[in-house]
């Protein structure tokens, strides 16, 4: 099998052949349709983010794998604490794709204390990549709007000035990701940790990318939908668990996360002959 092979999370007898016949140990599992789309497609969501989940379930259960499935902070509502949401806390989202994050929690927990499946979930912030088109997230406009700013120079912000919401560079996902199916499980006193690294608003996040581009130029036009959404999410995460159980640090703040940003884009434009301003 080469490195990628193309696979349905729906499809459990393809997915079982892939485990079985490549003696997959650690499974990863991040097919979901994120925050916004999902709420444009209920139907297709409840699909693919619990049966496809209960279908890795199943496969992790009987091939004894080791198990990640990544949470959010959009498994958080109104009514939970938000600045900090710490790990433990009432839990009532308000979109498909948190209330079926909350489910991906609660199966997993138990399926481990039933059956001591090794299942590890962390609960992303807002993941900013330069590699990877934005997904129909509330948090998309941190991607976008460093690709507007060396296109366009503008950026039309979808959500208020002022909307402050956890943020990661991608590198300290994955590393936090690896770090946390490499650590002991004894170190483990939760399955699910919260991990935070840093939150900013547009308006923050605008005035560190001036400090390389000063004519970026932002409009807010507030959409209702996704500013609800990020309206019901935790501001920061209390990720004080994941430091004192599997030693969690993140490296990116924002000043490196918009130097690298900015020097990744950059980079790609140029490699693919597009003007960068
Ligand atoms: C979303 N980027 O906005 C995803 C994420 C932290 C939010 O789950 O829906």
């Amino acid at each position: 099998m080469g490195p990628f092979v193309y696979a349905d999370v729906l499809d459990y007898k393809n997915l079982r052949e892939l485990v079985v016949n490549n003696r997959i140990t650690w499974l990863v599992h991040y097919s979901a349709l994120l925050s916004v789309v999902g709420e444009a497609n209920v139907a297709l969501a409840r699909k693919i983010n619990i049966t496809g989940l209960h279908n890795v379930l199943d496969l992790a259960l009987e091939s004894c794998l080791r198990l990640f499935v990544p949470s959010t902070i959009g498994a958080f509502g109104p009514s939970s604490p938000r600045d900090p949401a710490p790990d433990l806390c009432v839990q009532r989202p308000r979109t498909i794709y948190g209330v079926s994050k909350v489910h991906g929690e609660l199966m997993g927990e138990y399926l481990h204390h039933k059956y001591g499946l090794d299942f590890r979930c962390l609960r992303y912030p807002g993941v900013i990549s330069a590699n990877t088109q934005t997904g129909g997230g509330t948090t998309d406009y941190a991607v976008q709007i460093f690709h507007d700013a060396l296109s366009t120079g503008h950026h039309d912000c979808y959500l208020r000035a002022d909307t402050r919401l956890p943020m990661m560079h991608v590198g300290d996902c994955h590393r936090a990701t690896v770090e946390f199916m490499q650590a002991p499980e004894c170190q483990l006193s939760l399955r699910t940790y919260n991990i935070d690294a840093m939150s900013f608003t547009p308006e923050e996040v605008a005035t560190e990318i001036r400090k390389h581009l000063p004519h970026l130029k932002v409009t807010y036009n507030p959409d209702s939908v996704r500013q609800t959404i990020a309206d019901s999410w935790p501001v920061r995460f209390d990720d004080s668990n994941a430091r004192r159980d599997w030693g969690w640090k993140s490296t990116y703040g924002l000043e490196e996360l918009v130097s690298d940003m900015l020097s990744s884009i950059r980079d790609k434009r140029t490699n693919a002959g597009l003007p960068v301003s």
